[in-house]
């Protein structure tokens, strides 16, 4: 039984909550493999270090991201594109751990999509203070797949708006181990995360790192 692997204390518990029709949050999904995770995630960060990046309307993010698998977003002064190598280093983005994948395979059947397989690991890193302002997700080759969101770390309140940027997001507090699987009728909404708020957790420190899984092509 699935319960089994999680602690008594109530906000751990696995849920289900639909956010919008094709979106779910999966609440600590992910806390049975938190350790396999974030052993996963220092690898990957030690290969492609996070940095940085640059809009192409030449701001600096004030989230510093890294990927891993066969495609890696980026964004410089070009654009935003999917490249299959890290611009920093040349060389090509480290492989997807098989915990990653599987991870987002599961998470995707519970919210309904069937024989999801990534080919991109998106990986974000927060401090007190950085912030992802409203965005859709559409660099992708098509929408039929969903996308799957791990959050891991300091907790985050998450902006889910509508299909119109003008659209007002409702706010959903996203802790360690919480899973949004998003697709379908949702899956262009606009979506963002507020500033983070500082403090220690437990495992990452003072930092909430969030890992969003596509199809990329
Ligand atoms: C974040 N997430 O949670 C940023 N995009 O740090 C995203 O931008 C995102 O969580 C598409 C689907 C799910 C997401
Ligand atoms: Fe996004």
């Amino acid at each position: 039984m699935t319960a089994d692997l999680f602690d008594s204390s109530s906000d751990v518990r696995p849920s289900r909550e639909t956010m919008a029709e094709g979106a779910v949050l999966l609440r600590a999904f992910a806390r049975p493999i938190e350790r396999d995770l974030i052993a996963a995630l220092r690898d990957i960060a030690a290969q492609a270090p996070f940095r940085h990046m640059v809009t192409p309307g030449g701001h600096q993010m004030s989230v510093a991201m890294t990927n891993c698998g066969n495609a890696g977003w980026v964004t410089d002064r070009s654009g935003y594109r999917y490249d299959a190598a890290d611009p920093e280093s040349g060389k090509p983005w480290p492989a997807m751990p098989s915990a990653f994948r599987a991870l987002a395979g599961q998470a995707a059947a519970q919210g309904g999509f069937e024989g999801f397989a990534p080919d991109a690991c998106l990986i974000n890193r927060y401090q007190a203070g950085a912030r992802m302002s409203l965005h859709q997700d559409k660099d992708e080759r098509d929408f039929e797949n969903p996308i799957v969101s791990v959050s891991l770390g300091l907790p985050a309140i998450f902006l889910f708006g509508g299909l119109k940027r003008a659209d007002k997001p409702r706010r959903y507090r996203l802790e360690h181990g919480d899973v949004v699987v998003w697709g379908g009728p949702s899956r262009l909404f606009f979506h963002g995360v507020a500033p983070l708020g500082d403090g220690e957790h437990n495992l990452l420190g003072r930092q909430r790192i969030n890992l969003t899984f596509r199809k990329a092509h």
